[in-house]
Order: structure tokens, then sequence, then C-alpha cells
């Protein structure tokens, strides 16, 4: 079968990688379906792409920010018109399955919007003077070419919470998308461009992390770093930043918590449950992987997961009525196995899964069966460590304060839950779960994009992709001060 070639975008310019390498995007339900060929980046074909966006940004930081706007504007419009043809593209290049990669262009949408009208607004603030005739304020301006660098579990989204407020905000961009979706960032960026964005305003750079991305991180030209992945990749990206003084924004792992009460209505929690540990094959930040059960509803809990975890139609996500796709690739299926393997070392009893498909239809692709481990006690690894696939724990607790601590002893801090009907519960889950999202009888994946969206702890270093958040992280504050006085006046001493 023949495929693609697809290059970098540097400047406008579609080009080779320096290095002359090229790497392939495979299908993970079906790993003899080249999707495409993506060139293998280094360092010269990053800096390349560094010059274009310092070029680029000469102009467009001037270009107003209503007029930004106009173009994300044209952009979700247009995203509207194609999300079925990018949701295809997607499925095929990610193997989540096809509601869900509607969802995800429908995120990009819902970014573009949401950012758009952020270009009419770009908040900033007046303040008093203490000095007569004086006048003082303080402006949002933009950092100047932005290097990101993107996840494949959310391929045109979480590009889009990147690139939607630095551009509203009047930055240029560099991004690299990961290595196993990068199909769905050059439909999103060819998105912008017939939307109208300018030449060389985002340039694209495929390759592999250490290669492609690293020399993001460090290039002095990029004056702010987005980074989503790993938290070991993480402490890299961050370590390397904050040696060159760059503003670096982290979103990482988590090994998300929910917590369901014997008040609780049961059958919504079960569906939260599926839907928090099974949707896009447990590969969300925001998976749902640890559920802690009070122990008076835990056994009729667990039957009932675990018929549904058996009952799911694994398959091929383009099928409409499949409803868990593949994992990414063979090193997902691999974590995957260890872990299940490493928690029935460590005692806690398997109760359905636990072993890649690959019989029949599974046969060329990366498929793990939905796995559901009991027994598991807070302190095992497989309570500890993320999985990244369709993997969930269950823990059992006598008490609402013993859940609590329970969901608070770990590493991460992204996405929790309570299923509960009490509203004293509620409250308290939402001052003492310690975490940037807390949901109540909603299960932990499913955040908004207009919403703040990042974790504490090991997840992240403190920024907030999505919500106004993101304008913090894409402007740096100048403060003005305007003395209309005609005469020197001497601040803390006139
Ligand atoms: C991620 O898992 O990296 O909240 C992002 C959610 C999605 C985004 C997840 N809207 O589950």
């Amino acid at each position: 079968m023949s495929h693609e070639l697809y290059k970098n975008l540097i400047g406008g310019q579609w080009v080779t990688a320096k290095t002359g390498k090229t790497f392939l995007n495979i299908n993970p339900a079906d790993k003899n379906d080249i999707v495409g060929e993506f060139q293998s980046s280094g360092a010269e074909d990053v800096d390349a792409a560094v010059k274009a966006a310092e070029a680029a940004y000469k102009t467009w930081r001037l270009v107003p920010a209503p007029k930004r706007a106009e173009i994300l504007y044209r952009t979700g419009q247009l995203l509207e018109q194609r999300k079925e043809q990018y949701a295809q593209e997607m499925t095929r290049e990610m193997g989540k399955v096809i509601a869900e990669t509607r969802g995800d262009v429908q995120e990009a949408i819902d970014t573009a919007y949401y950012m758009a009208g952020e270009g009419r607004r770009l908040f900033g603030q007046t303040t008093p003077s203490e000095l007569q005739n004086k006048f003082a304020m303080s402006v949002r301006m933009p950092v100047g070419v932005c290097g990101m660098i993107a996840p494949w579990n959310f391929p045109m989204a979480i590009p889009s919470w990147k690139l939607f407020p630095a551009l509203v905000c009047g930055n240029t961009c560099v991004i690299k998308p990961a290595e196993d979706t990068p199909l769905s960032t050059f439909n999103l960026v060819q998105t912008l461009i017939d939307a109208g964005l300018p030449k060389g305003v985002v340039n694209i750079v495929t390759g592999y992390g250490p290669d492609a991305g690293a020399p993001i991180v460090s290039h002095p030209g990029v004056r702010a770093v987005s980074f989503t992945g790993s938290s070991e990749v993480g402490r890299i990206v961050g370590q390397t930043a904050a040696a060159n003084f760059k503003p670096c924004s982290l979103e990482m792992g988590g090994k998300n918590a929910m917590i369901v009460l014997d008040d609780a209505n049961l059958d919504l929690a079960l569906d939260g449950a599926v839907w928090g540990a099974f949707g896009t094959a447990g590969q969300r930040c925001t998976a749902t992987s640890r559920i802690i059960l009070h122990k008076k509803i835990a056994a009729d809990f667990t039957e009932k997961l675990v018929a549904r975890a058996k009952a799911l139609k694994v398959g091929n996500g383009l099928d409409e009525s499949t409803e868990m796709g593949p994992q990414i690739n063979e090193q997902q299926i691999e974590t995957s196995t260890k872990y299940s393997k490493i928690a029935q070392d460590e005692g806690a009893k398997l109760l359905c899964g636990g072993a890649r498909l690959a019989d029949g239809p599974y046969a060329n692709g990366t498929f793990f069966a939905p796995t559901v481990l009991a027994g598991v006690k807070p302190t095992m690894r497989i309570a500890q460590e993320e999985v990244f696939g369709p993997v969930v724990s269950l823990i059992e607790c006598s008490s609402f304060d013993e859940a609590l601590g329970i969901a608070n002893g770990i590493q991460y801090g992204l996405s929790t839950a309570l299923y509960s009907r009490d509203v004293n519960h509620a409250y308290r889950a939402m001052r003492d779960l310690e975490a940037g999202i807390t949901y109540v009888n909603a299960p932990t994946i499913g955040a908004e994009v207009h919403l703040p969206f990042g974790g504490v702890k090991q997840t992240g270093n403190g920024h907030r992709e999505g919500g106004t958040g993101a304008l913090d992280f894409y402007t740096t504050w100048k403060s003005v001060y305007v003395d209309y006085s005609d005469k020197l006046q001497r601040a803390q001493i006139d």
C-alpha cells in the first residue's frame, strides 16, 4: 500500500529534514496500515523553524488581537466542516474509537471559539498611581517564540490548547507532535493556514523526542516551552528550561482516584467507572486508575464492574459499535502487561484481562483486554505508578476519611472523583482532595476547555492549560507608567 510523505513546515514551506531520515506512522489497530511517512528531524531543522518563527513574530505581534482572533474563529468553522474526516484520520493513527476522536476534534473547535473570544478581551489592569498626574496600567505582552511538545493521546485537542491561546496572544510557535500521531497536528495546522494564518507563525517539526524535542527546549530563541507527556521526560524538559530561565508549562502523569461511598448511586458510579477506566483504553492522563470502594458496597460493585469490563467490545475504533480501541504501540502493551503482573506478584487478584488480545481480529494490532485488579493495597506499585492502559485497581476502605487519605497518598494530583449523595461529602471532596480537578458524581475524565486544566504534586509545575490560565502562560505582564505632570516626579520620595 502506498502512503503519503509529509514534510516539516518551516516558514510556510514544506521541507524535508536535514537528517535525510523519516519514520512511519502506523495504525495501532492494524500494523499493515501505514498512515504516513514523516520527517525525523534534528537540531538543524529545529533551528530553521525557530528562525522562521522569530521572523514571523516581528509582524504577527503587531496584528491587533481581534484580527488574530478572526483567524481562530474561521479555524473553528473549518474544523466543524472537516470534523468527520479528521476524526476518521485520527482513529486511524491513534486508535481510539470514532466517537472519541470526534470529541477530540470538538475539543479543538471549542478551544478555537473560546480563545477567539479572548481576542476582544485580553484584559489588562489600570491601577492608581501614588503620584499626581500619572497614569499606571499593566498590559499583557506576547512572550515571543513558543516551543510546544505534544502527546499522542489527544492529538488535536492538546495541540489546540497550546497553539490557540499562544496565537491569540501574539506569539509564534514551533510545535513537535508526538511521533505516534503527527497527522492530526498537520490537519490542525493546515486548517489554521486555510483560515488565513500568515507564513511562519506556526512551524511543525516532527521526530523523536531527544532529537527534535530537546533542541526546541534548549534553543535560545524559544522563549517559553509547553510540554505534555510523562513525568520522566517532563523532569528533563523542566530542568533544561530552568537552566535557561525559560517559563515552562508541564502537564504530566496521573493516578486518578474515584471514591465510591456506600451512599452513592451505584449504577451511576458503575457507568462512571467503566467510562473513566476504559474510555480511550485508559490512555488519558485523567483516566480512572484507582477505584476506592466503601467495603459495604465493594462486593456488589466489583462483580458488576467485572461483568461490564468483560462485555466491552474491543476492536478497530472505526467500527461505530467498538467500545474500546487498541493501545497506542507495543511499548504501551508491555507496560500494561508488566503492571498486571507486578500487581499479582504484590498480592492483588486479577479478576479479568491482564493480557494482550492477539488472536483473530486482534492479530495485527496492539490490543489489551480490559483489566480489573482487586484486593489492591494503597502502597502497592500498581496503586502508585501510572500505567496509561485499560488497567484499574480496586481498593477497599471503611470510611470517607480513609478514602481521602488513600486518594491523596500518591505522588500525582491531576483528577479525582467522588460518588456520594451526601452534599457534605461533596464539599469536603472539593476542599480535601489534592488534585487540580475534582468531579462529584461524574468520572475523572471529561474536562471542559474553558476551565483550568492541570494538576498538583508531580503532575505539573503550577501552570494551567485551558481557561484564562493559558493566557497567563502565553503573555507576560508589562507595567506602564505615563507621567503627564510635565515635571520630574520621584516615586517614594516626592
Ligand atoms: C489528557 O488525558 O491528556 O479531561 C487530556 C479529559 C480530556 C482531556 C484529557 N478533556 O479527559
